[in-house]
């Protein structure tokens, strides 16, 4: 058999038999087998995912891998061309080249088989690899991918097993230049199917016709197999979420006793479509690596605090972070990924711990102190990390460890059950969700994440200025019309804004009062609009008296600058 397959195949084309036989309908189902495989090989890892952790899904950790060696430029691109469904489209597009390969190996198995399965299992073998060298990853993440590769080889097998030839093999020696692999058949219209009996049907037609019944039946079970075994898997990695869930519900964070107060009068002036002063969380935006969102058990979490200059270790555990004095405090988060006039930021209510007050205790001094460490490395139970100044941290802002958002635990998407939240810090180098690890050490010594990806080390937040109200390209009725946005400069303040219409005169608008500078600032003015297209520009000036420059420069790799402009019609 060996040998016959030796012989026949050759690198050429399949040679075409003279009657009667379609190898097409063969090719075609053996194209078919590859993502009948695939299928098999997902649902495998999906439902074994489910049982040891969502996270170690064959195609997250694929995903994961993308993102992380994805170059910054493509991140952008695809961050601003499909905003927060990028992750969605990312793994979309994973399952799409997966099928192309899967549909490649189908192809192959239909004439050689071994290769062909050996091939789905390294595929799911190489997955496994990729996982163990994601960052935070357990020998045990390797399982879904290692199941999900023998479970589309076994499938492989046996699907392209009911594509040989029926009896074709032994029974009747193949016509020279043929191969059991290449059915040939020498009579018109043969039976089809099992129920002949292989050698008989080979025998009576002197052909070698693959059994379609047995392929179809086995195609069917395949497909319900796997859709069985990745709706289980769904289901177990939902459970396991509501589990979670249930636990957040069960926290009850204790009042702050340091609360943030009445917001001041006059915050949310009444113009539609201004941002509202506080995001509620729902609204608030997410950035971040991770496919799936971690679901940390409180009850379990630790935080470990270590490094230079430390006179002594320190583990917290949630509780233990809960009975210090917790702090409530309004601050505006924002991505250093946010282009001129975008959306990636938001103004929350935080409670938390002083991180300052924190590191002190353990010993812990600034480098202007002649402490040994300038950065504190954050770092998430994803494995992410973040690099902040420790000047930054214990220069008097309100850095917090914060457990609320808003007046509830933290959101898992926005970091339960501990994130770091630094006023006037971009979020990439300050704002660590599901934080388990605080380190000291020098920024000489340690690249975090991103800076390992040429983001800048550090990063403070660019003076920024947005109207929100009229959108690009809106038509407005002539007369009066409300422009409003906001602004921010966090921890220096917005002292003033300013608003232009096609390069007219600046004019200062309203500005809403603020509890202190480490948040945004609400602004309008009332614009005596006339018939035509106009261009509506605003500026800042911060609380050290500097006013935004008109000169736009993109995101990377510290932040965007330049004036937000906005193109309207009068009618
Ligand atoms: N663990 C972890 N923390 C993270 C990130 C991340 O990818 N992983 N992204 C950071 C970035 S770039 C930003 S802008 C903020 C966003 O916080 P949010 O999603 O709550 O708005 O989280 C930061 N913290
Ligand atoms: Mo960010």
């Amino acid at each position: 058999m060996t040998a016959h397959r030796t012989a026949g195949s050759t690198p050429g084309p399949t040679p075409v038999p003279a009657t009667g036989v379609r190898p097409g309908v063969r090719r075609a189902a053996g194209a078919l087998s590859g993502p009948l495989a695939t299928g098999a090989a997902l649902g495998a890892g999906e439902l074994c995912a489910g049982l040891l952790r969502p996270g170690a899904r064959p195609v997250t950790v694929v995903g994961g891998a993308v993102i992380d060696s994805t170059p910054a430029p493509v991140k952008e691109w695809a961050i601003a061309t499909f905003g927060a469904a990028d992750k969605v489209v990312l793994q979309l597009g994973v399952v799409v080249v997966l099928i192309g390969c899967a549909v490649g190996l189908g192809l192959l198995s239909s004439r050689r088989r071994v290769p062909a399965v050996l091939g789905a299992f390294l595929f799911g073998a190489a997955v496994a690899v990729i996982a163990l060298s994601r960052p935070a990853s357990t020998l045990s993440d390797t399982v879904p991918s290692l199941v999900a590769g023998v479970a589309g080889a076994g499938a492989l097998w046996w699907l392209s097993g009911r594509l040989r030839p029926v009896g074709g093999a032994g029974s009747v020696p193949a016509p020279t230049g043929a191969s059991p692999w290449t059915p040939v058949r020498e009579e018109g219209a043969a039976p089809i199917g099992p129920r002949t009996g292989p050698a008989g049907a080979a025998a009576s037609t002197g052909a070698a016709e693959f059994d379609r019944r047995g392929f179809l039946a086995a195609a069917s079970v395949t497909a319900a197999a796997s859709a069985g075994a990745g709706l289980l898997g769904r289901r177990l990695s939902d459970s396991g979420a509501a589990e979670a869930e249930a636990a957040r519900d069960a926290v009850s964070l204790p009042a702050p006793d340091l609360p943030a107060g009445p917001l001041p009068a006059g915050i949310d002036p009444p113009v539609t479509g201004l941002t509202p002063f506080i995001t509620p969380n729902r609204d608030f935006y997410r950035v971040d690596t991770a496919l799936t969102v971690p679901r940390v058990d409180a009850t379990t979490w630790r935080l470990r605090l270590h490094g230079l200059g430390m006179s002594r270790e320190v583990t917290l555990d949630y509780r233990n972070l809960l009975r210090r004095e917790l702090v409530e405090r309004d601050i505006t988060l924002t991505c250093v990924s946010n282009e001129v006039g975008g959306p990636y930021t938001g103004n929350a209510r935080w409670i938390g711990v002083r991180l300052a007050e924190l590191l002190r205790e353990a010993g812990v001094r600034a480098p202007s102190e002649g402490g040994p460490a300038d950065q504190l490395i954050s770092r998430s139970v994803d494995g992410m990390t973040i690099g902040t100044p420790v000047e930054a941290v214990l220069d008097g802002r309100e850095a917090l460890l914060a457990v609320g958002m808003n007046g509830e635990p933290l959101p898992f998407r926005n970091g339960f059950p501990v994130r770091m939240v630094v006023p006037g810090l971009y979020g990439y180098v300050s704002a660590c969700k599901w934080l388990e690890e605080l380190e000291l050490t020098t920024f000489a010594e340690v690249d975090a994440y991103w800076v390992r990806r040429q983001w800048a080390a550090e990063a403070p937040i660019k003076t920024q200025s947005r109207i929100d109200t009229p959108r690009p390209f809106a038509r407005v009725g002539a007369g009066t019309v409300a422009v409003a946005g906001v602004a921010w400069a966090q921890t220096r303040g917005i002292e003033r804004v300013e608003v232009r219409v096609d390069d007219g005169p600046w004019q200062e608008a309203v500005t809403a009062d603020v509890p202190h500078t480490d948040t945004w600032r609400q602004w309008f003015v009332e614009w005596r609009a006339e018939p035509g297209s106009h261009r509506l520009e605003v500026r800042a000036t911060d609380g050290t008296g500097d006013t935004q420059t008109p000169e736009r420069v993109g995101i990377s790799p510290d932040g965007a600058s330049g004036w937000h402009s906005v193109v309207v019609t009068v009618e």
